[in-house]
């Protein structure tokens, strides 16, 4: 028993030292619900300036791949765009969410369902290092990643548009916008705590020697 209990803390701190492959998800989805009926598009979301969506960066944690973009970045994935009941689109409209304004230094890299992160592209969208502005939005749930690399208050205005494949507006119909915000917090990360208890057991066993 003893044994077994050593081996699991070896794994554990083992794959600390390697870094973390994947970004971390914590908290409720937050969904910005989507609507088009008789040709007008709506974007409602439960959040304000005063209720803010936290972001957490985790000091020494290395993603691989594509999801590398968020390193040493605040983050989070928790906003996601979701219909609100059954959206009908004809052949040649596309939903475009498209970034209007939004607070400097603020980054958006496309995701899809939480659970599937290993899958996202994490491309940069809507704005982020040089993209189109106007993000196709297919329909899904999808949870974008938001990353800032310094603490504080960051917003981001979107209209939701019905548009042909290029994203050009169809004038005959309403668009929306809404407002995201976010708050860049400090927090103790996962990764931090481990590295103080190692360090605490070194000490320990320098003591000793
Ligand atoms: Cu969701």
């Amino acid at each position: 028993m003893k044994i077994m209990t050593i081996s699991t803390l070896a794994l554990v701190s083992g794959s600390a030292l390697a870094g973390v492959s994947t970004p971390n998800v914590w908290g409720p989805m937050e969904h910005i619900m989507l609507t088009f009926d008789n040709g007008e598009v709506h974007a409602h979301v439960g959040t304000d300036a005063s209720s803010p969506i936290e972001m957490h960066r985790f000091a020494g944690e290395v993603y691989d791949g594509a999801a590398s973009v968020l390193n040493d970045t605040y983050y989070s994935s928790q906003y996601g765009w979701l219909a609100d009941g059954f959206i009908s689109l004809e052949l040649d409209e596309y939903m475009w969410i498209e970034h209007v304004s939004s607070t400097a230094g603020l980054n958006v890299y496309e995701g899809g369902l939480r659970m599937m992160r290993e899958m996202h592209t994490y491309d940069a969208i809507q704005g982020t290092a040089g993209s189109d502005d106007a993000w196709n939005w297919g329909g899904t749930m999808v949870h974008n990643w938001y990353s800032a690399d310094a603490l504080g208050a960051y917003e981001a205005t979107y209209r939701v548009f019905v548009g042909d494949a290029s994203g050009n507006a169809y004038s005959q119909y309403t668009s929306d916008l809404v407002t995201l915000n976010f708050n860049a917090v400090p927090a103790p990360s996962v990764l931090g705590m481990l590295a103080m208890g190692g360090l605490v057991a070194s000490r320990r066993k320098r003591g000793d020697a």
